[in-house]
């Protein structure tokens, strides 16, 4: 590594939230969404990562006119407030249509109706100057393997990403490879799926990967090794930490809370390869807790953030050199030792 990175961080107006949960109601009174961009830039970050209604709100009952002001006042609210639009999301788990997936739905309507929505939000990144969008194939997937076909899925799936590439000759992809939830088994549940898709697309430069902490542990891997996989294919756009306690729901719980080691080994990962340094955020997508008083609660943006800056001293203070003497002799019981301690700061 040449230079350190100086790195910038990122959040979605979604990670200040109500409280809410499929068990019970929201807790905390709602805060208002126009307001929230307001909060950025004293919390400490500079990137808002957007789903498409986000900057839109309603947009599937708006005319293509109104989609487009409501736009241009996002990009000018941006600009005053000296924030970078990270990605658009297309928002395609909501609506009716989606029900059973859009892109790999079985309904003809339904595909049309998630193509005409990916269009819009490529429309709406384009109109606020984010250069990508995010897909998250929230329901491109089955509660029953015998409900989709899964080659013919996976199949429309790619050829929706050779559509979005047709449709816009610059926009980036960024696939979040997730393996469960809200379906039982989603078609690009890990991030070589991911690369697989992007490598068989038409232009495989501007198809990468976003890789959540929780999402990989989800599906049994280590986000560290994740994240390397992405790195040496080039393919890393964005990264969603946070931390995830087991084989759970998908908890979204402060970064390094549930495994402070396996934390640091995403930040050494991100260090060694430089990430941040063209510019890439470092994304936040943690939710407060449920029992977390006040309106808005934002300290589980700002602890995880703290954490990360935390953990990017330790990987600078690392003693890689004693650690190479460790593996040259294989001796990976006092590297271990040795990494623990530099942990927790004891000799
Ligand atoms: C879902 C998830 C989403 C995406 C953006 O688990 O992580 O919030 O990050 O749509
Ligand atoms: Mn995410």
């Amino acid at each position: 590594m040449t230079q350190p990175t100086n790195y910038r961080f990122s959040f979605g107006p979604w990670n200040i939230s109500e409280g809410g949960d499929p068990f019970g109601p929201e807790v905390r009174p709602a805060f208002p969404h126009e307001e929230k961009f307001a909060l950025y830039r004293p919390l400490g970050f500079e990137g808002v990562q957007f789903h498409d209604d986000d900057v839109v709100p309603g947009m599937d009952d708006l005319s293509p006119d109104q989609i487009s002001r409501k736009a241009s006042e996002v990009k000018t609210m941006l600009g005053n407030s000296g924030l970078i639009p990270e990605f658009v999301a297309p928002r395609l788990w909501f609506a009716s249509q989606t029900v059973d997936g859009g892109y790999t739905s079985n309904s003809a309507s339904d595909r049309a109706y998630a193509w005409s929505r990916t269009q819009k939000c490529i429309d709406i990144a384009n109109a606020i100057d984010s250069k990508a969008i995010v897909l998250w194939l929230a329901r491109e997937g089955t509660y029953i393997r015998e409900a989709k076909d899964a080659k013919l899925a996976y199949q429309r799936i790619l050829e929706t990403i050779n559509n979005i590439l047709a449709y816009d000759p610059k926009i980036e992809i960024w696939i979040e490879p997730k393996p469960n939830e809200p379906t039982d088994q989603a078609y690009v549940p890990t991030i070589g799926h991911a690369i697989a898709l992007a490598y068989a697309s038409s232009d495989p430069s501007r198809v990468k990967g976003l890789i959540e902490s929780a999402h990989a542990l989800l599906a049994g891997l280590d986000p560290s090794d994740e994240m390397a996989f992405a790195l040496a294919h080039d393919k890393l756009g964005s990264v969603h930490l946070n931390d995830q306690n087991g084989l759970k729901y998908d908890q979204d719980k402060n970064f390094g809370a549930a495994n402070l080691r396996g934390a640091f080994n995403q930040v050494r990962v991100l260090e060694q390869s430089s990430y941040g340094s063209r510019g890439e955020f470092i994304g936040l997508d943690v939710k407060a807790m449920r029992t977390q008083a006040g309106s808005p609660v934002t300290a589980h943006l700002t602890s995880s953030r703290e954490l990360f800056e935390i953990l990017v001293e330790k990987s600078r203070t690392f003693d890689e050199k004693l650690a190479h003497q460790f593996r040259d002799h294989r001796d990976y019981e006092a590297l271990e030792l040795y990494t623990l301690k530099h942990l927790l700061g004891t000799k």
